[in-house]
């Protein structure tokens, strides 16, 4: 028996089994400290977002606490989080992206 290889539940070896991989939503989330227009412009530069949407996520995430900036893949979505958080620290913000399956 065995898991996570194929990213189905528990079966029997030798059992046919197509599943789909698990989706991740990454997700932005709220400090005092990042500047509004610099997670606007993270929201372009790594999700694609255009400006309206980038700012209404912005919006939500500063009201809520968090936010989904997008859902992919698990390598995708662990890039994505690598390269925001990456870029964050190279600005010298506080800014954390983080992701939990969807
Ligand atoms: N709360 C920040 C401010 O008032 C803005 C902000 C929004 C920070 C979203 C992080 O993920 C974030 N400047």
């Amino acid at each position: 028996y065995h898991q996570d290889r194929d990213h189905g539940t528990a079966v029997a070896p030798g059992r046919p089994e197509v599943a789909p991989p698990p989706l991740y939503s990454v997700l932005l989330l709220n400090d005092d400290y990042t500047p509004m227009d610099f997670v606007v412009e993270i929201l372009v530069r790594f999700f694609a977002l255009d400006l309206e949407r980038a700012t209404q996520v912005m919006l939500h995430v500063h009201t809520r606490g968090r936010g989904v900036c997008g859902v992919y893949s698990r390598e995708v979505a662990e890039s994505k989080v690598a390269q925001v958080n990456e870029y964050a620290r190279l600005n010298l913000h506080p800014l954390l992206c983080t992701m939990e399956k969807a």
